[in-house]
């Protein structure tokens, strides 16, 4: 069912999506803008748009080869499996600083907003790899605070047959179970039971927020369309790297990025992956 997107973000969504973990945003994209940026992330991927300092992963050839990355597109192919480093493009950026979110970060973040990733997330035709439960947070990703608020984006439709997300709703409020990053077999058994998880099916433009404790995995596409997704997770400006001691880049308030003037992404802020 197609939703329009939240006009404003109220207290009622305030806890609904504090009991729940997640709150449906509706489609944050027009029909118009989607497509854009679907055009965007394929020219990407296929070298038609190039960007130095951006980070690739190719989707692996068989399901338990190891992931490796590198840096700018070494091989133009529709078959990555993820690409971040998205706020140095225009489009994606432009979208990162909607108005909905401005007003969602304005409220749990406040006016200096940084992005610690803003990540494409692609399970192409008939592959994918599996993602095993997580939650996403900051010991795991060696920065020193651990962000709560996640904007997940379909860029296709996401189903059971796709690859969609699955959570435990509410399992954010069980607090920070993995220090790093996966869920331990035994937080598994305790936590996740099979009648508490739910597909988190979404259309094409559609966007979720995310808490980022929350309980989520995804499996692999059995579909002969790609599932993409963009997925940005929002944290004080202050925010710093347990790594190198820098700050991420500014998408709200002082010395925030701006679509019209974004040029790449200095070199030493793609010299360690934080996760
Ligand atoms: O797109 C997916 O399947 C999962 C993405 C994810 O884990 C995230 O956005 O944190």
């Amino acid at each position: 069912m197609h939703m329009p997107p939240l006009a404003a973000f109220d207290d009622q969504h305030h806890d609904q999506f504090m009991a729940q973990g997640y709150l449906r945003l509706g489609h944050l994209l027009s029909p118009g803008k989607l497509a854009a940026l679907q055009q965007r992330i394929d020219d990407i991927m296929l070298a038609r748009v190039r960007y130095d300092n951006m980070r690739f992963q190719l989707n692996p050839k068989t399901p338990d080869a190891p992931l490796s990355r590198t840096l700018g597109n070494q091989e133009p192919t529709l078959n990555y499996r993820r690409i971040d480093d998205l706020e140095q493009d225009p489009l994606f950026l432009a979208y990162m600083q909607h108005p909905l979110i401005r007003q969602i970060t304005r409220r749990y973040i406040g006016e200096n907003v940084s992005v610690f990733r803003a990540m494409f997330m692609n399970k192409p035709a008939e592959s994918g790899t599996i993602l095993p439960w997580h939650q996403d947070i900051g010991a795991g990703w060696r920065i020193d605070t651990n962000p709560i608020i996640t904007v997940w984006t379909g860029l296709d439709a996401a189903t059971v047959a796709s690859g969609c997300m699955q959570i435990v709703p509410g399992s954010n409020n069980l607090g920070i179970l993995n220090e790093r990053h996966y869920t331990s077999e035994e937080d598994r058994a305790k936590y996740i039971r099979p009648e508490d998880v739910i597909d988190l099916e979404t259309e094409a433009g559609e966007a979720v927020l995310l808490h980022n404790f929350q309980l989520h995995r995804s499996g692999i596409n059995t579909t002969s369309a790609p599932r993409r997704a963009f997925s940005t997770t929002y944290m004080n400006a202050k925010t710093r790297s347990l790594r190198t001691g820098q700050t991420f880049p500014i998408l709200f308030g002082e010395g925030a990025l701006n679509p019209a003037t974004v040029a790449g992404k200095p070199s030493d802020q793609v010299q360690v992956f934080h996760g």
